[in-house]
């Protein structure tokens, strides 16, 4: 793959461990709640909304994803990086659905919770890995101060 990854001792693709912080504890209080639709425009792209976000380090926050369009969508929080691996296996194998701590993969008009603690700073990306649709616009940032 020829891809670095800075910082981290991880080089597999493990789900049991997340670059961007650690799956959240529902029973604790949210630090904030922020929703994110999904959704395809007339000119044929496919974005989140917003597309970016800014949480503190230590934060746990509570995602409502949305998907309003028309196609499924999905949402995958992790590093750039963990992203841009992770699309080239579903390029491969595209029928592979998500159902992890840090993503989800929903049909139109559905939505989920995704409970998220950020345990630590840095610029994280949401994105949707469906072939064509990271291509067509649908990716986001996490700023983690
Ligand atoms: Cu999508």
């Amino acid at each position: 793959m020829g891809m670095a990854v800075a910082g981290t001792g991880d080089a597999g693709h493990s789900h049991s461990s997340f670059a961007a912080g650690e799956p959240g504890n529902p029973k604790r209080p949210v630090a904030r709640t922020v929703e994110v639709t999904m959704r395809e425009t007339d000119d044929a792209k496919m974005l989140f909304v917003p597309d970016r976000v800014t949480v503190k380090s230590g934060e746990q926050v509570k995602f409502i994803i949305r998907n309003v369009g028309e196609v499924e969508h999905e949402f995958m929080l992790d590093t750039m990086a963990n992203n841009a691996k992770h699309k080239v296996q579903m390029e491969k194998n595209s029928d592979k659905g998500h159902d992890d701590p840090n993503g989800r993969r929903l049909s139109p008009d559905n939505s989920a919770e995704i409970v998220w603690r950020f345990t630590k700073p840095g610029t994280f990306e949401f994105a949707c890995l469906i072939p064509g649709h990271y291509e067509s616009g649908m990716k986001g940032v996490i700023v983690v101060e």
